[in-house]
């Protein structure tokens, strides 16, 4: 069994509905286990800066899919979802990424692992930080507005509980 890291994102409709059903397709998928999610934030856009804020949150889960398979099952939310995305870097329905598989480091035209920009970006390092404690943040990161937006406790409603 493989341990994944994903960033998931919404800055456009109810965005924490979004958020709450890319959790429940992510679970509801019979190759992924054990899911743990971050606290969800609510971020200042980065890249394109004329957008709504975004509600940022991540995943840990146990996976059996390989890397290619685990980005599919992420692109197929993002369609269910009706992901729209009219202009490159912004506003989407829903983003999934993946951040870290296991030690691997891969490259290839569909995906990157490590996720190529996930260490400059505070919407992805702080609540990474949260499932792997030991992370050790970069100086810098308090320039990019990023605040709690709801608590762990008032979210773990997300989480059905599989185990
Ligand atoms: O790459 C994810 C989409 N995205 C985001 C995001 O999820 N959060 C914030 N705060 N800014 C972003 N810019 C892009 S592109």
């Amino acid at each position: 069994m493989n341990v994944a890291y994903l960033s998931l994102g919404s800055n456009l409709g109810d965005r924490k509905a979004q958020l709450q059903e890319a959790v429940r397709l992510l679970q509801a998928n019979p190759s992924i286990f054990n899911m743990r999610m971050s606290s969800i934030y609510e971020t200042a856009p980065v890249g394109y800066l004329d957008q709504h804020a975004f509600l940022n949150l991540v995943v840990r889960l146990e996976t059996n899919l390989s890397p290619l398979r685990l980005l599919d099952a992420c692109q197929e939310i993002e369609q269910a979802l009706h992901r729209e995305r009219l202009v490159r870097w912004g506003p989407r329905t829903v983003d999934l990424d993946v951040l870290l598989y296991g030690r691997e480091q891969l490259t290839t035209e569909r995906l990157t692992i490590p996720h190529p920009r996930m260490y400059e970006r505070a919407f992805v390092l702080v609540p990474l930080s949260e499932l792997i404690p030991s992370l050790v943040l970069p100086e810098g990161l308090e320039t990019q507005r990023i605040e709690f937006w709801k608590t762990y406790s008032d979210i773990t409603a997300f989480l059905i509980d599989t185990n």
